[in-house]
């Protein structure tokens, strides 16, 4: 099945949604079509599923392409509704969300409470510093190392770091931010799985908010549905000029989990 790219206007925004048949799972177009090995009966496990990660070939990713002044996002089905279905419940059952100071940012000049679960993986020693906080890294799971391998070998960049985020449903959000923190490589994409409720993810040019939106007409917003299984490339320089927000959604019911791989360029603190 083919899921083409279409664009149409809505009230505010210009939406780029993905078609897909009624009913359909957006997952045939996904590289881990063929594996695990075996019948489709057969069960996923964590070991089958690291082992279909590693043996996934980015040459037979089908993006689909989104472009416009200094924004370049690429996106994907990077897994079957099944094995999105194992990934999400595995790191349903597995990870432990930050809680107390860790789950919260400094909004102009006062600590807030942030309205979802976060948590970090990755290499050893690293931190990510953003919005007056540092996330430390935990030590990889087996899965996330998959994950990260994979997407390190399709993106061609050599992830070392995930923020995870947890939205309990449409209630929880990002309010609109810039990954453009010192501690990324600005010359790396950052690499977005989503698992759960598909949600609309929204960019706006820096040149279309507040004191600037004059720019607004020449800039308009681009809103992408982020799909169960989905993988997302911020490409360079992206990041620099637009930011981008998960708003609430009254119509969102069921929790999403979405991964930011991302390379860290700090060293690791001794
Ligand atoms: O939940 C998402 O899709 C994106 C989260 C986000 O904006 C971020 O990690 O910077």
């Amino acid at each position: 099945m083919f899921y083409g790219l279409m664009k149409r206007s809505s009230s505010t925004l210009d939406r780029w949604l993905i078609s897909k048949k009624k009913g359909d799972q957006a997952t045939d177009g996904s590289p881990l079509e063929s594996v695990p090995k075996g019948n489709e009966s057969d069960e996923v496990t964590e070991q089958s599923m690291v082992e279909a990660l590693g043996r996934l070939d980015g040459r037979d990713i089908r993006w689909q392409q989104k472009e416009a002044s200094n924004l370049s996002l690429s996106y994907t089905m990077l897994l079957r509704k099944r094995e999105a279905d194992f990934v999400f419940a595995s790191l349903e059952n597995s990870i432990q969300y930050y809680s107390g100071e860790l789950a919260q940012i400094m909004v102009h000049g006062k600590w807030c409470p942030i309205p979802r679960k976060q948590v970090a993986y990755g290499d050893p020693g690293l931190s990510y510093h953003f919005s007056g906080i540092a996330i430390p890294a935990k030590p990889w799971t087996p899965l996330l190392k998959g994950l990260c391998d994979a997407v390190s070998c399709i993106a061609s960049t050599k992830f070392n770091f995930v923020l995870i985020n947890r939205y309990k449903d449409g209630s929880d959000r990002v309010g609109e931010h810039k990954d453009d923190e010192i501690d990324l490589d600005p010359a790396a994409p950052i690499a977005s799985v989503s698992l759960g409720q598909p949600r609309d993810f929204v960019f706006r040019h820096q040149d279309a908010r507040g004191r600037h939106k004059a720019g607004s007409s020449l800039h308009e917003p681009v809103t992408l549905m982020l799909e169960h299984g989905s993988l997302l490339l911020m490409n360079p320089p992206t990041n620099l000029f637009w930011y981008h927000s998960l708003p609430p959604r009254k119509r969102a019911v069921q929790p999403r989990i979405n991964l930011t791989f991302r390379k860290l360029v700090t060293k690791p603190s001794q």
